[in-house]
């Protein structure tokens, strides 16, 4: 991984974007960090807002959630670059601009669980020319937000993953920490979704030697960002596994597997639903979820070994 320092040489991500090809992907990656900022100084004032209605998963949403959703969709018309915008949020899509070039998904608020208990929640977008469902070897570009103790942006656009931290005061740019991102070898942590009582023996075995095997320690934060972010850094293996109760998993598929498999594989890593790459499960159905197993190749492949056998 090549780190950079930004204090000495500063690549900002309006910059960095400028390399792309794609000029519209670009400035759609770029209006989408901004409206981050807008989103993280609005947390403050809504972070007590209580909950409303479920959303098609049949959680309850919060006023953050709601807030975030429609901000983003209607910023997002406003760049005339997006066509149809599915949501995690919404049971319909939205079409914005009929003539656009991108189609996107969108988690507006990842890990919304997190926002009583002030614990980190994000951001995910995926961005695709083809309307979804589709298979997850045709996205073009994905991006994440962290709104951590610090925002950080991670994006790819066909090249590597990269990592851009906001960090000036009054400035309203990111700027570049890691370009080229790799995960560490070998790994350092893990962190696992869901009930071990829930979990097949297969995988609770397999889990068991991440500690044994693999000497891996414990990391889970329960927003999907936040978790991937220690990953990205740490090298290991993340999972929200398939369970009794939930066999096809929690996560979603194109809110945030295929988004976020897209940036893991970006950096080296792999990701699984336990049998296929996530990026070549072809769906019919927008709102799947997956079961989700992704980190250093090495233990992915261990995986599949162990629930093939
Ligand atoms: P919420 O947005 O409803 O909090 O769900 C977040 C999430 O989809 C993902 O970000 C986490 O990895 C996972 O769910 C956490 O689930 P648990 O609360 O069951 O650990």
């Amino acid at each position: 991984m090549s780190v950079v320092n930004f204090m000495a040489e500063e690549i900002s991500l309006h910059e960095h974007l400028g390399t792309l090809k794609r000029k519209e992907l670009a400035v759609l990656i770029y209006s989408f960090s901004q409206l981050a900022i807008d989103i993280r100084r609005e947390l403050p004032h809504k972070l007590r807002g209580g909950a409303h209605q479920k959303n098609k998963y049949g959680e309850i949403r919060k006023e953050l959630d709601e807030w975030t959703n429609k901000f983003l969709i209607e910023q997002l018309g406003n760049t005339k670059l997006v066509n149809k915008v599915y949501s995690e949020e919404l049971s319909e899509p939205v079409v914005l601009n009929s003539n656009a070039p991108f189609f996107i998904s969108l988690d507006p608020l990842d890990g919304s669980s997190n926002i009583e208990t002030n614990n980190p929640f994000g951001t995910i977008m995926g961005i695709y020319e083809n309307d979804l469902p589709i298979i997850g070897t045709k996205i073009v570009a994905a991006a994440y937000i962290l709104y951590g103790p610090i925002t950080t942006l991670v994006y790819r656009a066909g090249g590597g993953t990269h990592e851009f931290v906001k960090h000036r005061k009054g400035n309203e740019d990111y700027y570049l920490i890691n370009e080229n991102m790799k995960l560490p070898e070998p790994g350092r942590v893990f962190g696992i979704g869901g009930n071990p009582l829930d979990w097949d023996g297969k995988f609770l075995k397999f889990a068991k030697d991440l500690f044994r095997k693999h000497k891996l320690k414990v990391r889970y934060c329960g927003a999907f960002v936040g978790d991937f972010s220690q990953i990205l850094h740490q090298g290991g293996f993340f999972s929200y596994p398939a369970s009794l109760s939930l066999p096809g998993g929690k996560l979603r598929l194109f809110f945030e597997a295929q988004p976020m498999s897209y940036l893991i594989e970006g950096a080296g890593g792999a990701a699984s639903n336990g049998r296929e790459r996530i990026l070549e499960i072809d769906s019919t159905c927008v709102d799947d979820t997956t079961p989700l197993y992704m980190g250093n190749k090495k233990i992915v492949k261990e995986l599949e070994d162990v629930l093939e056998e």
